[in-house]
């Protein structure tokens, strides 16, 4: 098998790589003063480019291990000079150790992530990696990608289907925690409710929601910690501040007994904002999931959804769907589709 090779001096430092790889098996590291003198013999970097990043060492490091040898991240290069190139796994093996400084010794550089960037959305961690995935899956960088945006306050039902396959391939996980233990809640739904399953949890989430903030206006009220308590209650659904006075709050209510301070304490899980998914493929969303996945999105709520739309029912060896192109031939259709792709907007 062959695994990418970094070629230093080629590489311009866009991060598509990074953004396309399946397993997250490849990553952009930035390193501070300290970060780059600590780091073992062969971890090569280079001046980081890019608006503010230039106090940072710049380095694309491969984990040769979690790699599964697709080779899409040396196919959307777009350097001249290739700056991956696929070498034999045993002439890469050298790169474990560097793997484990990257991603275990060297922290996030949360000033260099910006959401809006494709670059600089991968200088975020991934919540999702080494899943169970084929080589070269077009479903699990999309997972991959929308973790690094909203990983650490998400939560997930997942249809029926590869991404729940892969998803949860028990006993292990490929959805994981960062140092503080925060990280996607996933759990698989039935093929035909999981939109519902999502609403659920939104609905849930609403009504202990709704509590919390009686009980943080009582304290307020009440003149305990009301500093704190106002604040959450202005900003504690704003993504930006919502972590903040949320601890804010309750190391403000730590001494207080209180049944309201008590209830909050005991559901503080709930009090930052979160982001709520569905997650699925076309045979859900356009077919059999379809009259669940129209009534929660017409509800309007704060819910979102991810189709990963194959075209096929890629888990079941393929079968069409309403998603498959008139005309297609899929392996359980042979004889081609013969009505036009439905439009699931
Ligand atoms: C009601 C029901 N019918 C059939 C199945 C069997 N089944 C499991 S996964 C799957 C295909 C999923 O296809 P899709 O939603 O397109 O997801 P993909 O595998 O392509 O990601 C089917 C038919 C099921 N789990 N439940």
């Amino acid at each position: 098998m062959d695994v990418p090779e970094w070629n230093i001096s080629a590489c311009i430092q866009c991060n598509q790589c990074a953004l396309v790889c399946p397993h997250a098996a490849i990553r952009p590291i930035l390193l501070d003063e300290n970060e780059a003198k600590m780091a073992p013999a062969g971890f090569e970097t280079k001046k980081a480019l890019g608006a503010g990043l230039d106090k940072y060492q710049y380095r694309m490091q491969v984990s040769p291990y979690d790699c599964t040898g697709c080779g899409s991240c040396a196919n959307v290069c777009p350097a001249k000079e290739k700056a991956l190139i696929m070498k034999p796994l045993d002439s890469q093996l050298k790169e474990a150790p560097n793997w484990t400084y990257a991603v275990e010794e060297v922290s996030i550089k949360k000033d260099a992530v910006n959401a809006k960037t494709v670059k600089n959305s991968q200088f975020a961690k991934p919540y999702f990696e080494f899943s169970g995935a084929c080589a070269g899956c077009g479903e699990t960088p999309y997972i991959k990608l929308i973790t690094q945006l909203y990983g650490d306050r998400m939560y997930i039902t997942n249809a029926s289907g590869c991404s729940s396959a892969y998803g949860g391939s028990t006993p292990s996980s490929p959805y994981c925690t960062d140092k503080k233990g925060f990280g996607p809640a996933w759990a698989m739904s039935l093929f035909e409710d999981n939109a519902e399953y999502a609403y659920g949890y939104l609905l849930g989430q609403d009504a202990i929601k709704r509590q919390l903030v009686d009980k943080v206006q009582i304290l307020a009220e009440r003149g305990v910690a009301k500093e704190a308590c106002e604040a959450y209650l202005e900003k504690g659904m704003d993504v930006e501040y919502s972590r903040q006075v949320s601890d804010d709050l309750l190391a403000a209510i730590a001494g207080d007994t209180s049944e309201e301070a008590e209830f909050i304490r005991q559901n503080n899980e709930f009090l930052t904002k979160k982001s709520v998914w569905a997650f699925g493929g076309d045979g859900w969303a356009y077919d059999i999931g379809y009259g669940g996945l129209d009534h929660v999105l017409a509800s309007g709520k704060d819910i979102n959804i991810l189709v990963m739309d194959t075209e096929v029912y890629s888990n079941t060896g393929g079968q069409s769907s309403k998603a498959t192109a008139a005309g297609a031939i899929a392996k359980f259709a042979a004889s081609g589709k013969d009505t036009k792709k439905k439009d699931l907007a």
